[in-house]
């Protein structure tokens, strides 16, 4: 969709049209308030602005849509579309990777209550296994702000590649 267009939308449609990014309303209202942008830039900057008021209340939300690294949902929605391919890399796993992917995340899961999230779009598998066992020694603090981070960037990037 293009900027002219998302800025004349109704509320309702063009919260829709951003909903996919992150599934936190709060912030899809907020961007959506701050129409008309004057440049994409304008957007994407403010769209950052407004993640930096996330809380680990708006982690645990969002983290309903997002699947496990290594389980790429199998939903016909957008956000299961993106999320296979953001996590294609996942695919070329051998056994071994995998195996370590599902014991990481069952330990994660285990350590922090929550979903393993990491931006997967850019990093291969043993990367992101490597930064699960990374993550795994973090306390619980620096635990919810790295994985906030994750969350940042991939709606940043949802947000850039659904506008133009
Ligand atoms: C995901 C996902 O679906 N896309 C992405 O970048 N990360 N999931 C996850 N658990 O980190």
């Amino acid at each position: 969709m293009n900027l002219t267009t998302f800025n004349a939308l109704p509320a309702t449609a063009a919260q829709a049209a951003i909903a996919h990014c992150v599934a936190i309303p709060r912030w899809q209202q907020a961007l959506i308030a701050a129409r008309p942008f004057t440049s994409l830039a304008a957007l994407m900057a403010e769209a950052e602005w407004l993640t930096q008021e996330w809380t680990s209340d708006d982690l645990a939300l969002a983290l309903a849509a997002h699947p496990r690294i290594g389980e790429r949902a199998g939903g016909a929605d957008k956000e299961a579309a993106l999320s296979r391919q953001e996590q294609a890399a996942m695919g070329d796993a051998d056994a071994a990777l995998t195996l370590a992917m599902q014991a990481g995340n069952q330990a994660y899961e285990a350590r922090f209550g929550r979903v393993f999230l990491i931006r997967a779009k850019g990093r291969s598998g043993e990367e992101m296994l490597a930064q699960l066992q990374r993550r795994l020694e973090n306390d619980d603090t620096t635990e919810a702000r790295e994985a906030l981070e994750q969350l940042r960037e991939i709606t940043l990037l949802r947000l850039k590649e659904s506008l133009t």
